[in-house]
């Protein structure tokens, strides 16, 4: 526009003040912001730990109920999304603190979610009326429109990562929600019952889980204890990939793909003292170590990395990550959202 004479460019003012009531704009004065290059978003590259986040938490377990709080959650809100509650601008983050006794009480939503224990053992996630014993760095999901309940009959506090598409469902403005009414949903079938038929890569030929379970999702729950020995069997088996060491993602058996319409997750190994090689993707990840300790170069960023840190890998920042000792990071993003749409994108550096 520069190249505009005074006058032109004073009648275009004009114009665009009379415009602007009607909500009316120039497409060439926003173009090259709108359609740019390459992502440029506001997500920064940001690390919670989790020991402080417990303390806050456990203050706040002191003055509510879970009950009285319907979920007690501390929300992570990235500070480059302030007001949206989003630790990423699809993805939202918080951690969820279940006391002895207590039970988070029964609704269901459009938001797909995903539990990651981070503290405790033995409280439990009921989806549909089917309980899951949620233990340290277990998986567990809870697919749109399912009813949940999650209760702690454990003698010790129970803290887990939720991950959820709040800013997804938000941007399409489809949001719908409703309680059940009841604390708990009466139990519709025997604990675990769905891991047992679909968890090992078989499926039931009848008198399935699925009966009473979307067809489409009949997991969802994927121990610690099975993941990990997948990746330690990975590892002894293989060279770790360049850019990502041994890396392994959590798959739906109905269809072989992510574990949600709009989540994919995973969890990664990297050797002691390895070092990747960096990669960029557009789906902003959020990160949260499991097991040792290294150091993460996120864009210019920085970030040391240690047991109970929870840290955001921005879209098309180049990640590359040292391990100190032996790292295991568990890790969860849109991709399968941007997949569906035809927008994921990735590049190796
Ligand atoms: O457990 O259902 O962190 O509905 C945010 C919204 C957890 C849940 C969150 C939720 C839940």
């Amino acid at each position: 526009m520069s190249t505009l004479v005074n006058d032109q460019r004073q009648q275009l003012e004009g114009l665009y003040d009379e415009m602007r009531p009607k909500g009316l704009y120039p497409l060439w004065e926003h173009l090259a912001a709108l359609v740019t290059p390459e992502p440029r978003g506001q997500t920064k590259a940001v690390k919670w730990n989790f020991s402080e986040i417990r303390d806050y938490l456990m203050r706040a377990g002191d003055l509510i109920s879970a009950h009285d709080a319907e979920r007690r959650v501390l929300i992570l809100e990235n500070p480059g999304l302030p007001g949206t509650s989003g630790i990423t601008s699809s993805l939202y983050a918080g951690l969820q603190l279940i006391l002895p006794g207590e039970v988070a009480p029964c609704h269901r939503h459009s938001q797909c979610a995903l539990r990651f224990v981070l503290d405790g053992d033995g409280a439990f996630t009921a989806v549909d009326g089917e309980k899951a014993v949620m233990r340290p760095f277990d998986l567990i999901l809870t697919p749109n429109w399912q009813w949940h309940d999650h209760g702690n009959v454990s003698g010790k506090p129970m803290i887990w990562l939720d991950g959820l598409d709040i800013p997804t469902v938000h941007h399409f403005d489809a949001s719908f929600a409703e309680k059940l009414g009841q604390e708990a949903m009466s139990e519709s079938a025997p604990a675990d019952d769905s891991m047992r038929r679909y968890g090992r890569n078989l499926r039931p030929m009848r008198g399935s889980t699925a009966d009473r379970r979307p067809t489409e999702l009949p997991l969802f729950h994927y121990p610690y204890s099975e993941w990990r020995h997948s990746l330690t069997s990975l590892a002894e088996a293989d060279a770790p990939d360049p850019h990502l060491g041994h890396a392994l993602e959590f798959l739906n058996p109905a269809n072989g793909g992510a574990i949600m319409p709009t989540i994919s997750a995973h969890v990664r190994l990297l050797p002691a003292g390895f070092e990747s090689r960096g990669r960029k993707s557009t789906d902003a990840t959020v990160f949260t170590v499991v097991e040792g300790s290294g150091q993460a170069q996120i864009g210019e960023i920085e970030q040391g990395l240690k047991h109970g840190d929870i840290f955001v890998v921005p879209s098309w920042h180049t990640l590359r990550i040292r391990a100190t000792d032996e790292l295991v990071l568990f890790g969860y993003s849109d991709r399968a959202a941007q997949e569906k749409l035809g927008l994921y994108r990735e590049a190796k550096a």
